[in-house]
């Protein structure tokens, strides 16, 4: 499973803005591993993900203190102990919160968010969801386990219907969210997906994440052998991941196993086929950097809970303007604009605070008030309503 993914590099890299190491200075992975005991169960995919990206980190050339790694709960989310940068084990599901404000006021920081099934998309659906429309750039690495692991075993949107777990005795009912699809509908700009137990691709994976400028969305399949040992089984099996990987390459017809395709069929569905029975023109040819969505989505439903077709690698890679960067401008051009630098910085505050329609009520005389617009003082309309409001009530109790 490990290949190149071909991708195209970006326009601005997803790091551009953060200050690299001195020339000729190198970080290593032990640079990267922090004095923390690392508490997770043995046989955890949680090892394999922390290990990569120890592995990773320093090919960045990026400085520790520039990189801040933000979860929320769970067992995942523990993550940042055992990296030597900036980190900060947050709230349930609001990592994507804190990491917005963050990647917002400060740009000379690597934001990475880690966060699990049930933190990023029970509790904190809705502040994922928000960070990759608004595409902040981080980069977030979601751990799916398909089960609450630190709270012993509950079922999370990602259990398939019929698990039987701690909270779902008699089995699931509830329909899973698929995390790629949940991200392209979403609007994220970078979305793949990979597996712990593949190191090469997994690194590479993060590799291009790390690069996007955006929000770049990476759903690792992630084992816990405690509370749902063995979801991703199928993809561990050299022979069965072999015939149910659909690998995404840029620039490459979709291959699930060694002898079928995936085609668009006369009614724009996509279906897998035998190579041989396949029309070539129809084949699906992979660009994640195609402009309109539909067609990564397509791919990503291509997916089932039998994991009959596995799509793995990057579904999607566009690129548009990032919040933090469009923010930082218009701070910059405010800035500019009000000729605030050279001021009191209390004044300053004082107005922004009084705004620029603002209203001063003489609370002694009914009626009486002055009214501030576009920081013009005029007599305003609450006078006349105050005067109104005066008669209204001297007549009620005339009557
Ligand atoms: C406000 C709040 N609600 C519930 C919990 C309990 N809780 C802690 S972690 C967790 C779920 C974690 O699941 P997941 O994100 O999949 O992480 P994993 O442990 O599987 O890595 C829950 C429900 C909490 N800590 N805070
Ligand atoms: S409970 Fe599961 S996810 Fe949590 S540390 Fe143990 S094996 Fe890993
Ligand atoms: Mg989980």
């Amino acid at each position: 499973m490990s290949t190149p993914l071909g991708m195209p590099s970006p326009a601005r890299s997803g790091t551009a803005g953060v200050p690299t190491l001195p020339e000729g200075s190198t970080l290593t992975k032990k640079d990267f591993t922090s004095d923390q005991e690392v508490r997770w169960c043995p046989g955890c995919g949680d090892y394999a993900i922390l290990a990569a990206v120890q592995g990773l980190l320093p090919e960045l050339g990026l400085r520790r203190e520039n990189i801040v790694f933000v979860s929320g709960i769970g067992c995942s989310s523990r993550f940042p102990y055992y990296l030597d940068t900036y980190g900060m084990h947050s709230i349930h599901g609001r990592a994507p919160a804190i990491a917005t404000g963050l990647a917002t006021a400060r740009e000379d920081l690597s934001v990475w968010v880690i966060t699990g099934d049930g933190d990023a998309l029970s509790i904190g659906g809705n502040h994922l969801i928000h960070a990759m429309r608004r595409n902040v750039n981080l980069t977030i690495l979601l751990f799916n386990n398909k089960i609450y692991g630190l709270t012993k075993g509950q079922y999370s949107p990602t259990s398939e219907v019929g698990a039987v777990t701690k909270s779902t005795p008699a089995g699931s009912v509830d329909a899973p969210f698929n995390p790629v699809s949940l991200a392209i509908g979403a609007e994220a700009s970078f979305v793949a997906r990979t597996i712990d137990s593949d190191r090469t691709h997994l690194t590479e994976v993060l590799r291009a994440a790390a690069a996007h400028r955006g929000t770049a969305l990476v759903e690792i399949y992630q084992n816990c052998p405690i509370f749902n040992d063995g979801a991703f089984q199928l993809l561990k099996d050299r022979d069965e991941a072999k015939a149910r990987i659909a690998h995404l390459r840029a620039g490459e017809p979709v291959r699930v196993g060694e002898d079928h395709v995936v085609v668009r069929d006369e009614h724009g569905r996509m279906v897998v086929l035998p190579e041989a029975d396949a029309d070539a023109s129809r084949v699906v040819v992979h660009d994640p950097t195609e402009a309109d969505p539909s067609t990564a989505f397509a791919l990503s439903r291509l997916d089932d809970p039998t994991m009959q077709h596995v799509p793995m690698g990057i579904f999607r890679q566009v690129h548009r303007p990032t919040y933090d960067d469009l923010v930082r401008e218009q701070v910059r051009e405010a800035v500019e604009a009000g000729g605030t630098a050279d001021r009191d910085p209390d004044e300053v505050l004082a107005d922004l605070l009084r705004g620029r329609d603002s209203w001063t009520v003489d609370g002694t005389r009914a009626g009486s008030a002055e009214q501030s617009l576009e920081a013009r003082t005029t007599e305003g309309p609450t006078a006349a309503a105050g005067d109104a409001l005066q008669r209204e009530g001297e007549r009620a109790l005339v009557e």
